[in-house]
């Protein structure tokens, strides 16, 4: 990845912040050819009491809030209706837990590209807010914070 582009994430991390709420690292692990569905990943931060209830991508036809935990020692993964995001706390989406499911991706998702997301927030008073982010593209495989070698 290069500077730029990590100036780019760091800049619209900022501006979801001023939407009230902070999305840390979004990132979505880049794909292979033929491989049609991947997820995406973030720490959200609520000032107040919301929930995650539904999120939107143009890379994607079908894009599902997902939750991945183990049963009898298989990882599975299922929609969830949306994920609680408490006052204050951060809520990691990450590999092996929660996390964004883009399905029906209608191109392959190469390495440092950028994957806009829209999260939708729904507040304690019904109120709805739209948080737009995007996400980089990791390699398979890839783990950890914001990539620091290169
Ligand atoms: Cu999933």
């Amino acid at each position: 990845m290069n500077r730029m582009l990590i100036a780019a994430v760091l800049a619209l991390a900022t501006s979801a912040a001023m939407a009230d709420l902070t999305v840390k690292e979004p990132w979505v692990r880049a794909t292979v050819p033929q491989q049609t569905a991947t997820g995406a990943f973030m720490q959200i931060t609520a000032p107040k009491a919301a929930r995650l209830i539904e999120a939107r991508s143009p890379v994607a036809g079908v894009v599902q809030i997902h939750e991945m935990s183990m049963d009898n020692n298989v990882m599975r993964m299922r929609e969830v209706s949306g994920i609680d995001l408490p006052a204050g706390k951060a809520v990691e989406l990450k590999p092996g837990g929660y996390h964004v499911m883009l399905m029906d991706l209608k191109a392959p998702i190469a390495e440092g590209q950028a994957v806009p997301l829209t999260l939708v927030i729904e507040h304690a008073d019904k109120k709805r807010e739209n948080v737009e982010v995007k996400a980089t593209a990791r390699a398979l495989g890839a783990t950890g914070d914001m990539p620091h070698k290169h």
